[in-house]
């Protein structure tokens, strides 16, 4: 019974042992706190942190603008500095992390946040040269669990948004049946937009009353090269185009991963009965 005693006792002792040695072993990152940031040098920048001894602490930012009814644990948060030499779109990428992620970017410091964008797995922002920009990455608990992991972050420049120039012609078809037109012109762009689309509403005098319609179109792969566009514009409330003057309003948007361009065109066209 002694030796049953004693040999429960070193158990005890060797398990207190073991458990100080893994603390010991695996302390907090040096970013754990705003004070030890880890400043971002050149962009593209990566970073692979053990964050599992990473803690929560006043500094934090709040998790109110990130679009969850109830604000998020900070749990394991490590700190980043930027600080850009010019404009230009950031991301930082953190959805190859070992854990569910929360990235949040503000300027100000702690106490005096103003917070900029957050993201689930990453953020994406403007962000101007000049300016210092503190990102904090969390473990959001989304996976119900731990406290952080290998956390592996990426932060790219992205290219800048799309460009569109848009043309209008001067001249528009009508169908006399359905009394809608047919307006075309030309969209040019920068940037690879993912998605061009250009509208235009049209409004025409008939004696007392004045007929409206819009129209919508899409230019494919809309670069370089001046894409030719064309759509109808369908009358509101059963009313019809007829040969004539009518003032059209055309916008266009190119569309990237994050940003849009946008034209605007506004002219008086020339409706012409169809052959
Ligand atoms: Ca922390
Ligand atoms: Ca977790």
């Amino acid at each position: 019974m002694r030796h049953l005693r004693s040999a429960a006792v070193s158990a005890l002792v060797l398990g207190t042992l073991i458990t100080s040695a893994s603390t010991a072993l695996a302390a907090p990152p040096g970013n754990d706190t705003y004070g030890g940031r880890t400043v971002v040098g050149a962009i593209p920048f990566t970073d692979s942190l053990d964050t599992t001894e990473a803690t929560t602490d006043s500094d934090d930012l709040s998790t109110d603008f990130c679009g969850t009814p109830a604000p998020l644990p900070t749990d394991a948060s490590v700190w980043y500095e930027i600080a850009p030499t010019a404009d230009e779109i950031l991301r930082a990428d953190v959805s190859s992390s070992t854990y569910s992620t929360t990235a949040i970017v503000a300027t100000g410091s702690p106490g005096n946040w103003s917070v900029v964008r957050c993201g689930f797995n990453a953020v994406t922002w403007t962000a101007t040269a000049g300016t210092t920009y503190t990102l904090l990455v969390f473990d959001n608990q989304f996976d119900g669990g731990d406290n952080g992991g290998t956390l592996n972050l990426t932060i790219d420049v992205l290219p800048p948004p799309p460009t569109v120039d848009i043309t209008v012609n001067p001249t528009a078809s009508f169908n006399p049946r359905t009394g809608s037109a047919t307006v075309s012109g030309t969209a040019t762009c920068t940037g690879e937009p993912l998605f061009t689309d250009v509208s235009t509403e049209l409004t025409q005098r008939a004696g007392r009353f004045t007929v409206h319609g819009r129209g919508i179109t899409s230019v494919r792969l809309c670069d370089a090269t001046p894409q030719s566009w064309s759509m109808e514009v369908v009358t509101d409330g059963g009313s019809k185009f007829a040969g004539g003057k009518a003032a059209s309003v055309t916008r266009a948007s190119a569309c990237g991963f994050f940003e849009c361009g946008g034209d605007f065109e506004e002219l008086t066209i020339v409706l012409r009965g169809r052959a």
